[in-house]
């Protein structure tokens, strides 16, 4: 049985010990959930003379029973942290200068109105364009925000290259996004863990304790990894593979499935749609096809589709890293078949749909008039990003970033920005930068002065998890668990994202301003049959399961059936069959790069004391990782001349920074991985 010192939480039992300063009592103790990361496990706030004096694991909490990471550990030194923006700022001298001048809400407020107005007029509503990051609290009140402004264009990096990929996917496929099963009646046989570490990244509401606690069982495990995690080592069959060719992989395997026969037969012939043409398709993609753009031994692949399909019921967890390359769609399709010919959909231990115990949230898209709607930048061509392949409709970020440069096919010229770093964890920093000083107005509200605030012209301090109320559904698009945020501090004048968006609203006189967060919060929480401040005194809830839910009224696609041949793709003008799509910067497709360029980078692979741009400021998250690091194959590096520690300049087509070398075994050799 794993343990945790083994994996990739082995830091928390210490700095849980660590983290009790006993002593002190506090007046009150409120429940609440942890948003270090995308949120989940309960937490307590204690709460002495007004003042947060300590936050620890609730022992109640349905997903981390009393357990946090180090990142939920560190949560009080951030809240208290001394860099913490306290007041709104305004810029005083040119932009990105950082001269700044302390003001009031009130004239704040009155300068972001004035700037959007003028923008308005000038440059139309669309000229306004609404930014957010990762899933916070507020991600749902971004969208929203934009339809309320009468502007198409609101995004984030994860709309396209994080979550949303295999969202819209699933959607399209299985008419609803599915997840493992780990809720107790029994676990998984097989884990498919597919560019995906949740020990450490526990994404998207899907707590890495849950998972660890599912490794208990002893599940069957596979692994595609470029690098050899602590989970590839404890799998049966690790693939490591070249980075972004996942794609060919996933058809290889979908292949080798097929044509020995061992798909779930019953169940493919009556709640899949298209196997015949599938089967037709992949004849082509051979596991001994893939060997050479994968670098995995076709017998690997054999072995892993053996395994997938005898060691059941299967659960798919697969990651971002399958979304940070332009063939997402592609790769996130084919993958995404693999449980369908097992059969272990909606099944106990298998790949399971959510009881959705948060109703639909209010994001009003029927007061973005039609003639708006049809300038979404990117519409046209990302149909299952930013058209009518997807639930809540993106603009396709690059697009954005061209109109603030070019001005082409019309200008961006205000940027409404409600917490992202928009310079660390965009695509290309420069044109990022470059497209930005180009704005009239740059508005962003964060906890911290980034490099990103530092461009703007106002500048706003947002709460942390522990000063506001939410409700978050867990997981994500699945919500069998709901639970409430709660606030309990006020640091200095910050405020809660929504609760900005709101007086915006008011003060531009948008349709709907006077909808309050707590009546939007109320109206979500119906399905429970709690209001928040019931569900807040209450705690989390958990909806009872059930499965094969598909056979009371099929799936949610036009077929009624899991599509492996997709209508809805081919009615948007696109392929209904995956297909193999090569990146368009790789060895294979530019061979031309390589003598400059001889290694594949990959990115940002999580580690447990860092969120993205997160957390440097906090001394004892650093203290985990004080500067940067780039993981290389020690045969390379010996090659370069690179010891460990060495500081290395990193190059690409795009420009170059500097990390210190880690030297690893578990890396391919032709392949290097930094921070992002
Ligand atoms: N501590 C911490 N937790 C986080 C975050 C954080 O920054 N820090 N970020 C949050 C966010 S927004 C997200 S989206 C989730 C992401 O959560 P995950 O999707 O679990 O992402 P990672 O933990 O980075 O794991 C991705 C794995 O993919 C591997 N990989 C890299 N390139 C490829 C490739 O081309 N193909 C394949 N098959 N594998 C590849 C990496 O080596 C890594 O082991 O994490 C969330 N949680
Ligand atoms: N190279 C590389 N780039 C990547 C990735 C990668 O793996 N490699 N991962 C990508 C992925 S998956 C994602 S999702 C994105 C994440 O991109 P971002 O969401 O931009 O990443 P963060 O740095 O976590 O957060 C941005 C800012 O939000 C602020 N913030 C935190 N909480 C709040 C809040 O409640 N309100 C407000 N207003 N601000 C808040 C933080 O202080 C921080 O400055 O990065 C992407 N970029
Ligand atoms: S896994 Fe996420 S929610 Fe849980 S303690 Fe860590 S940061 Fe907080
Ligand atoms: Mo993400």
């Amino acid at each position: 049985m794993p343990t945790l010192k083994q994996s990739g939480l082995q830091l928390v039992r210490e700095q849980r010990e660590r983290g009790m300063d006993a002593g002190v009592v506090a007046d009150r103790v409120l429940k609440s959930t942890c948003r270090m990361c995308h949120g989940g496990c309960s937490a307590l706030l204690h709460v002495k003379d007004g003042r947060l004096i300590r936050i620890e694991g609730d022992p109640d909490g349905p997903l981390n029973h009393g357990r946090l990471c180090p990142m939920g550990h560190a949560s009080l030194d951030y809240v208290t942290s001394p860099a913490r923006l306290t007041h709104p700022l305004v810029r005083e001298g040119a932009r990105g200068e950082g001269k700044w001048r302390r003001a009031s809400w009130d004239e704040a407020y009155d300068r972001i109105c004035d700037g959007v107005r003028k923008i308005w007029e000038r440059y139309g509503r669309e000229g306004i364009a609404i930014g957010t990051g990762t899933g916070r609290h507020h991600m749902h009140w971004i969208p929203r925000f934009a339809n309320q402004m009468g502007t198409p264009n609101s995004g984030n990096p994860g709309m396209a290259q994080c979550f949303f990929p295999r969202v819209n996917i699933m959607n399209l496929t299985y008419g609803q996004f599915a997840w493992s099963d780990y809720r107790g009646e029994r676990m998984p046989g097989a884990l498919l863990f597919w560019g995906h570490n949740p020990l450490t990244s526990s994404p998207d509401g899907e707590m890495g304790f849950q998972v660890l606690d599912a490794l208990k069982a002893n599940p069957k495990i596979i692994v595609v990894d470029p690098r050899r995690t602590w989970l590839a080592k404890q799998a049966q069959v690790f693939l490591q593979l070249r980075p972004g060719s996942d794609d060919a992989l996933a058809l290889a395997m979908l292949n080798a499935i097929i044509a020995e026969g061992s798909y779930d037969k019953a169940f493919v012939e009556k709640w899949t749609h298209g196997f015949d043409q599938l089967a037709e398709r992949v004849e082509r993609y051979t596991p001994e096809w893939a060997e050479p753009i994968t670098w995995v031994p076709a017998h690997k692949i054999h072995a892993a589709a053996r395994l997938w399909m005898q060691a059941q019921p299967g659960a798919l967890e697969w990651g971002c890293a399958i979304e940070h390359t332009p063939n997402t769609i592609q790769t996130v399709r084919a993958i995404s078949l693999l449980p369908a010919l097992s059969g272990s959909i909606d099944v106990p231990g298998g790949w399971c749909f959510g009881m959705r115990g948060v109703g639909p949230f209010p994001f009003l898209p029927e007061v973005l008039p039609e003639e708006q709607r049809k300038k979404r930048l990117g519409a046209g061509e990302f149909k299952v990003l930013s058209g009518a392949g997807s639930r809540v409709p993106s603009a396709h970020m690059p697009s954005v970033f061209k109109s603030m440069r070019t001005g082409d096919p019309y200008w961006t010229k205000g940027f409404l920005v409600f917490g992202n770093n928009a310079l660390s964890t965009y695509a290309d920093s420069q044109l990022v930068r470059e497209s930005l000083l180009k704005l009239d107005l740059l508005v962003v509200t964060d906890l911290f002065m980034t490099p990103t605030c530092e461009l703007a012209d106002v500048v706003l301090p947002a709460a942390a998890w522990p000063e506001l109320d939410q409700i978050v559904g867990m997981p994500y698009f699945g919500e069998d668990v709901v639970l409430a945020q709660q606030k309990a501090v006020q640091i200095g004048e910050c405020k809660q994202d929504e609760v900005i968006i709101t007086e915006l609203a008011r003060r531009l006189g948008l349709p709907h301003c006077d909808d309050e967060p707590h009546a939007i919060f109320d109206q979500v929480l119906k399905p429970t049959g709690m209001s928040f401040r019931e569900l807040a005194a209450h705690g989390p809830v958990r909806l009872p399961m059930r499965y094969r839910k598909y056979e009371e009224k099929g799936f949610a696609t036009p077929t009624g059936k899991i599509e492996l041949y997709s209508t809805r793709l081919e009615e948007l003008g696109y392929d209904p069959l995956p297909y193999y799509e090569e990146p368009p910067e790789s060895p294979l497709s530019r061979p031309d790069l390589s003598g400059q360029f001889p290694y594949v980078l990959t990115t940002g692979a999580r580690i447990p004391v860092f969120y993205h741009s997160e957390y440097r400021q906090v001394p004892k998250l650093r203290r985990g990782a004080r500067e940067p690091r780039v993981e290389i194959h020690p045969d390379t590096a010996a090659k370069h001349g690179i010891a460990r520690g060495d500081w290395v300049v990193i190059s690409s087509p795009r420009g170059s920074i500097r990390q210190r070398a880690v030297l690893s075994p578990d890396i391919h050799p032709q392949v290097i991985h930094c921070e992002h």
